[in-house]
């Protein structure tokens, strides 16, 4: 190559289709570089998910409410798909702007590493070696930027320049390759380009490879051998069985435990935390006599007692999933509070998971022998689920479980409602939130058609720790009949309803209200799920044939 055309390379801009490759490649091995490093340094120093939980932690209340309504359980999935989506066209559009000047996609792609940087540094469940993961990060993106850069250009300049004695020289072998058969003469490269495609190529496998690698390493650190070497639970004081006639799946209510896989799952986790049983311990302290730090075989050497209790989460809109029942098992949170001595001017137990995540419960609640407030350390006769909370949660019957079931805890602080503020507090949700008595048609489902006559209508109703009095339907904007309910399990459990209705041909419309044993009926004011709870009655239309 001759001397003028390299000496004057910016003469020429990049193709939009190479800026757009080296954009997003440089993102693809950044993010790649930071990933792989983060499986040895804690995975959440990953730039990535750094920047996902940050997403997450800011969210205002109304955004997860809206994100838990509208995806669900999928809310992380679809997360972390709109973050790649978003990152893939700010690097594109970095890649572009920096057809002529490199120096405009460094600085973005820098820019995207100082936010990941930030994202690192200000997540609180890492230590101080979690900076090498954005730190890498934004080298390899860098560097991976500026080289397919360079490569980029020098092929943009060969192929650009003025025609001069030396290229022609340069092209000779190209002016052979005409002879050979068509499609192979148009697939024939120049070597600047080949050199940029197989530099780009590199980069792609390479940052495959890191991806993957650091994936599968973040994967073999996971806690299932753990929680596998556990082995069944057995409780001194088991649950007395679940009669027959507390649930009616045959009619479509949910069966009265709920499978392990169907149980509703809320958190701010976009990793799953994976704590081991050797690695796990618990700290009681702050306004206590004497704080305590338990092992997991301090609690498993207690006599363990179990308890069928259904979960609910403040999110519930009406008529929505997030309502679960589990026989957990584990022992009295008020022992172990017994044990450090909590001071009686205590107001607040502020728990922390090992992710960072905080509840702030009423200490009146979790000391009240009545309530049954647990460390849970299994459900249904197994340690408890990985993603519910592997080695120990908090269970607490009758409070949502934001202010009461942290999972993966390994910190209480005994304090005042004054000296800590929960994570959801802070975002907009009530400092206390004791569960609303609600209830819900399960069958027939709004829009179904069924066969006119008699049609059987089903549900659940709820009123932890109180329990339910009774539940009235009403058809058509009629008179409120009462359906037949369920053997009761216990007052910190869901109820079963049914109850057969004639009905004619034609649309109708179902409504269904629960009372509970103190009294209280459901009130018909609809109230949002904001900030402690949603309120109204579950209605349903469908047609009847
Ligand atoms: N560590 C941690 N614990 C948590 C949460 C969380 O985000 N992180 N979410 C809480 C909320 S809002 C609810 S409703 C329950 C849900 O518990 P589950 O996922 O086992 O059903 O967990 C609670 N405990
Ligand atoms: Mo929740």
């Amino acid at each position: 190559m001759s001397e003028p055309r390299l000496s004057n390379p910016d003469r020429r801009k990049l193709s939009f289709l190479a800026g757009a490759l080296i954009g997003v490649l440089a993102l693809a091995a950044a993010l790649a570089a930071g990933h792989l490093v983060a499986a040895f340094v804690g995975i959440n120093a990953s730039p990535y998910l750094a920047v996902g939980n940050s997403a997450i932690d800011l969210s205002p209340g109304w955004l997860k409410d809206f994100a838990i309504r509208t995806f669900g359980d999928r809310d992380k999935v679809m997360l972390l798909r709109g973050m790649v989506l978003v990152m893939g066209l700010l690097a594109v559009l970095a890649g572009v702007l920096s057809r002529r000047f490199p120096a405009v996609g460094a600085v973005i792609i820098t820019a995207f590493g100082v936010v990941g940087f930030l994202a690192v540094i200000t997540r609180p469940d890492l230590g101080q070696l979690a900076v090498l993961a954005p730190i890498v990060s934004i080298v390899a993106g860098v560097a991976t930027f500026f080289g397919l850069h360079s490569l980029a250009r020098t092929q943009a300049a060969a192929e650009n320049a003025p025609r001069s004695p030396a290229e022609a020289e340069f092209r000779a072998p190209r002016t052979e390759a005409r002879n050979e058969p068509r499609e192979r003469a148009a697939h024939e490269l120049a070597p600047g380009r080949r050199r940029f495609l197989a530099g780009a190529g590199g980069v792609a496998v390479g940052a495959g490879v890191a991806g993957l690698g650091g994936v599968a390493i973040a994967n073999s650190r996971d806690a299932s051998r753990s929680r596998a070497a556990v082995g069944p639970l057995l409780a001194a004081r088991p649950a007395p069985p679940i009669p027959p006639g507390a649930a009616f799946p045959e009619l479509g209510t949910p069966a009265f435990i709920t499978p392990d896989p169907e149980f509703y799952r809320v958190d701010t986790a976009l990793v799953v935390p994976q704590v081991r049983t050797d690695e796990w311990s618990l700290r009681i302290h702050g306004m206590v006599d004497n704080a305590i730090t338990l092992g997991y075989a301090d609690i498993t050497s207690r006599p363990l007692v179990e308890r069928t209790i259904t979960m609910t989460c403040v999110s519930n809109p009406l008529g929505g999933p997030y309502i679960s029942t589990a026989k957990f098992i584990g022992v009295d949170l008020r022992d172990l509070l017994d044990q450090a001595g909590v001071r009686p001017d205590a107001e607040q137990l502020y728990s922390t998971s090992v992710d960072g995540y905080t509840a702030g419960t009423p200490v009146r609640d979790a000391l009240d022998p009545e309530r049954g407030a647990m460390l849970a350390i299994g459900m249904n006769g197994r340690p408890l689920p990985i993603e519910h909370g592997f080695p120990a949660r908090m269970v607490i019957p009758g409070l949502y479980g934001y202010v009461s079931a942290t999972k993966w805890v390994t910190d209480l602080e005994v304090t005042t409602w004054e000296a800590r503020q929960a994570y959801w507090l802070r975002r907009g949700w009530a400092q206390k939130a004791p569960v609303k008595t609600q209830s819900r048609i399960d069958s027939p489902k709004s829009f179904e058609t069924v066969s006119a006559g008699r049609v059987p209508v089903a549900g659940i109703a709820w009123a932890q720790p109180i329990g339910i009095r009774k539940v009235e339907i009403q058809v058509d904007d009629g008179r409120w009949r009462e359906a037949d309910l369920s053997t009761e399990v216990n007052e910190d459990t869901w109820r079963m309803w049914r109850i057969d209705l004639d009905l004619a041909p034609g649309p109708h419309k179902v409504v269904c209200r629960a009372t509970d044993k103190s009294g209280y009926t459901q009130t018909p004011e609809r109230v949002d799920t904001l900030p402690d709870g949603a309120t109204g009655r579950h209605s349903i239309t469908f047609t009847a044939r």
